[in-house]
C-alpha cells in the first residue's frame, strides 16, 4: 500500500532539502547562463522533480526551461502544428506512435546517449510495438490507471466499498455514495474508455460502434456523480481532502499521500489496481524534428538515464521506470509495493494502450464527450 511506504517521513525531508538546493543554487548560477544555452522541456506537472532539474543544470551548465502540459491532446495538437519551441516532450507511447508516424519526432542519435545501456530490455521490447528498433524514444516513467481513494471519507460512507474494484466508479449505487465528498476523473479518453470497455468484458481496442454504445450506457448514469474531469487538480484536491474518490494515475496517488504529509493536515490517499484489469501506460523522452537544441536535449535525455537520477524520480513521485540499473537504487518500499510495481500475476490483467485508426478515435471521442457533458 502506498500508505506504508509514506508512514516514515523521508518524502517530505527530501522534498524539503531539495527545495533549499534549488534557492541556492538558483541564486548562483542565474547570471551564469548564456541566454541561448538551454533546454526546453514539455511534460505533465509534478513530473520532473526539481532537484533533478537542478542537478542536471549544475552538471552541464544548460539551463531547463519546463512547460506543463494539462492534456496528452494538447501536447499531440502542438506537435503536429510545429513550431513548438520544446526540445524534450513527455509523450505516452500511444501519441509517440502517432508522431512518430507523421515525422514529428527525430530519430535520436544513439552515439549521444551513452547511458542508453542502463534501460530494461523487457520494457524496451514493449515500446518497439509504437517506435520499431526503439529509434525515436526512450522510456521515462510508467504506472497503471485505478482507485485513488481517501479512507476515511470512503468507508465512512460505505463501510464495504469495493475499493479493488472498478464498481467504485461504474456501479451508480456504489458511486453515488461518494458524490457529496467528491469524485473525479482523469481528462483521458484513451486510456478511461479503454478501461470502460475492458470492464463490460469487451476488448478494449474494439472497432465496432455497437461497444461504445455499451460504454455509453455505463456511462451516462455516473455522470451525475462527477465533480469534475480536471486532470491538472487531482493530486492537491486529493492531498487536501477535497476530493474522496479518483479514476487516476497510480504515481499521482502517491504524489498525493507525500503531499498531505508534508501538510501534516491529517488526510491519507490510497491507491489499487483494479481486480478486473485496468490499462497500463508507459510514457516517453523523444525530440520533436524541429527541436532548437537537439545537442542539449540529448544531453538532458541522457542525463535521466543516469541510475541514481531515474531512481530518485521513481523515489520522489512513485512510478516505476524503465531503467534497469536504476532498480537497485529504488527504495525498498517503494519496489515491493505491488501498487506501485505490480506483480507478475497482477501484470497479466494489465494491457497497454494501443494505436487506433481514425474512424475508431473519432467514435471514441465522442463517446467520452457524451460521457463528459452529460448528453
Ligand atoms: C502526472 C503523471 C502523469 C502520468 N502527475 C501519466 N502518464
Amino acid at each position: 500500500m502506498v500508505s506504508d511506504q509514506c508512514n516514515s517521513n523521508w518524502v517530505w525531508k527530501t522534498t524539503a532539502n531539495a527545495a533549499a538546493a534549488v534557492l541556492l543554487f538558483g541564486a548562483d548560477t542565474q547570471h551564469a547562463f548564456a541566454q541561448e544555452n538551454t533546454v526546453t522541456i514539455t511534460a505533465w506537472a509534478e513530473y520532473v522533480p526539481d532537484e533533478v532539474i537542478a542537478g542536471f543544470e549544475e552538471k552541464t551548465g544548460i539551463k531547463v526551461v519546463y512547460d506543463p502540459f494539462e492534456s496528452l491532446e494538447v501536447l499531440e495538437t502542438k506537435m503536429l502544428t510545429g513550431n513548438s519551441g520544446y526540445d524534450v516532450i513527455f509523450p505516452s507511447a500511444l501519441v509517440a506512435n502517432r508522431l512518430i508516424q507523421v515525422e514529428a519526432v527525430q530519430k535520436l542519435d544513439k552515439s549521444k546517449l551513452p547511458n542508453l545501456g542502463n534501460l530494461d530490455p523487457e520494457i524496451m521490447g514493449f515500446l518497439a510495438r509504437h517506435d520499431e528498433g526503439n529509434q525515436y524514444g526512450v522510456p521515462y516513467l510508467w504506472g497503471t490507471t485505478g482507485v485513488i481513494y481517501n479512507p476515511a471519507l470512503v468507508f465512512e460512507r460505505m463501510e464495504d466499498a469495493p475499493i479493488e474494484s472498478l464498481d467504485m466508479f461504474f456501479d451508480p449505487d456504489v458511486v453515488s455514495n461518494f458524490a457529496d465528498c467528491g469524485v473525479a476523473m482523469i481528462d483521458s479518453p484513451e486510456e478511461v474508455v479503454a478501461i470502460a470497455l475492458n470492464y463490460l468484458g469487451l476488448d478494449p481496442f474494439t472497432k465496432d460502434p455497437a461497444d461504445f454504445e455499451k460504454v455509453d450506457a455505463l456511462l451516462a448514469p455516473i455522470n451525475p456523480h462527477i465533480r469534475h474531469f480536471n486532470t491538472g487538480a487531482i493530486i492537491n484536491d486529493m492531498a487536501r481532502g477535497d476530493l474522496c474518490l479518483v479514476l487516476g494515475w497510480s504515481g499521482d496517488a502517491g504524489l498525493a499521500y507525500a503531499t498531505a504529509l508534508e501538510a501534516d493536515n491529517g488526510v491519507e490517499v490510497f491507491y489499487s489496481v483494479p481486480k478486473e484489469g485496468t490499462e497500463v501506460f508507459f510514457d516517453f523522452l523523444s525530440i520533436p524534428s524541429d527541436a532548437p537544441n537537439p545537442d542539449n536535449a540529448h544531453t538532458f535525455i541522457d542525463y535521466l538515464m543516469e541510475p541514481e537520477v531515474i531512481a530518485s524520480v521513481t523515489n520522489l513521485y512513485y512510478y516505476p521506470n524503465g531503467n534497469a540499473a536504476a532498480l537497485e537504487h529504488v527504495l525498498d518500499e517503494v519496489k515491493s509495493d505491488p501498487n506501485v510495481y505490480p506483480t507478475e500475476e497482477m501484470m497479466a490483467t494489465l494491457f497497454p494502450n494501443l494505436p487506433r485508426d481514425q474512424k475508431t478515435l473519432r467514435t471514441l471521442t465522442r463517446t467520452w464527450t457524451r460521457f463528459k457533458t452529460g448528453n
